[in-house]
């Protein structure tokens, strides 16, 4: 019988789940975090779908582990892990991974305040708030976000047309405006965004494959924003983004943020060093700031930042047992 051990920080991001595993996490091959992305999804893809999905996780879990960073400007390596994938950027996941391990003393920054982290998609840097053994919040200064495509059209069965444009911001994300049958977010309700969002990413995915310019292995579209107008005081806009097959991130997700800032600059709505406060499903929000115009690969792009904050749930030793039928997870 082989009992595979992992320790775990529980906690969430503005409602998100974040699940750092601190021991147990395998040994990775490759000269990049990026590189190591690839080895972990052909070697070690059962302890994802093992800690993230049923029943040791649920559909929205998410969280990730600490690596030796293989770029000297870094601080630390971070790989994520979520019900849809191995992501090559995760927002709320870096903010929560971020805080607990600082709370943890897992990072030793260099420079206090500051932790440069090397993540699959990039070199990213993050600014923290500190007040004695807790961490406040993370300021994100993300990978350059781009436009990937604008205008295309889809006709959703029993829905009805739309025209969708396709961002990054770490991941790609479809993001679908107001239009036509989709009048706002309480309107559609979460059974219906549920229920159209796969449907969607499909027609999307039919339509249209980005790759991204300097690391061809991050394509394809993974997300879906719904934007909304605000719904409490003091916000700018209001999101629900679907994730792997029937989540609805409880956070106003990080790297959903970061397209949809660099989606409304590169579309004439907001310009550099306008902040961009965001929204949840559940009314939890992510200060957003275009902080630079930027390029990548020769598009226009930006920096995003995105500030939020996390909180620890509790320790968690998650067993993965070979004798278990449900040892390496499943979805229904
Ligand atoms: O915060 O970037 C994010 C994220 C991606 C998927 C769920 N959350």
């Amino acid at each position: 019988m082989a009992r595979h051990v992992f320790r775990c920080v529980d906690g969430h991001t503005a409602g998100n789940p974040v699940r750092l595993v601190i021991e147990g996490g395998p040994e990775l091959e490759g000269d990049s975090m990026s590189a190591r992305r690839q080895d972990f999804m052909a070697r070690y893809d059962w302890i994802r779908t093992g800690l993230c999905f049923e029943p040791r996780g649920h559909d929205m879990m998410s969280g990730g582990f600490l690596y030796p960073p293989t770029t000297p400007e870094a601080d630390v390596g971070i790989l994520f892990i979520e019900t849809s994938g191995c992501l090559p950027m995760c927002g709320h996941g870096t903010i929560g991974i971020v805080t607990f391990a600082l709370e943890h003393g897992l990072i030793k920054p260099r420079t206090p305040g500051k932790v440069i982290a090397e993540v699959p998609a990039g070199v990213i840097e993050l600014d923290y708030v500190q007040d004695g053994a807790r961490v406040r919040s993370v300021r994100i200064r993300n990978v350059p976000s781009y436009l990937a495509q604008q205008g295309i059209r889809i006709d959703v069965p029993d829905f009805g047309p739309l025209t969708v444009d396709v961002a990054y911001g770490g991941n790609f994300y479809a993001i679908i405006e107001p239009q036509g049958a989709y009048t706002s977010l309480d309107d559609l309700g979460a059974a219906r965004i549920l229920q159209l969002s796969p449907v969607i990413r499909t027609l999307v995915r039919e339509a249209f494959t980005p790759i991204h310019p300097l690391d061809p292995t991050i394509r394809g579209v993974s997300h879906l924003l719904w934007a909304d107008r605000p719904k409490g005081e003091g916000a700018d806009g209001r999101n629900a983004v679907f994730y792997g097959d029937k989540a609805i991130d409880r956070s106003p997700c990080g790297t959903g943020t970061s397209a949809r800032l660099a989606h409304l600059h590169a579309t004439g709505r907001l310009a550099v060093g306008q902040t961009f406060v965001h929204e949840s499903y559940i009314g939890s929000r992510f200060i957003g700031r275009v902080e630079a115009e930027t390029e990548v690969g020769g598009r226009p792009a930006i920096i995003p930042s995105v500030e939020g904050s996390a909180i620890a749930t509790g320790l968690n030793e998650i067993w993965i047992d070979d004798e278990d039928v449900f040892a390496h997870g499943f979805q229904v």
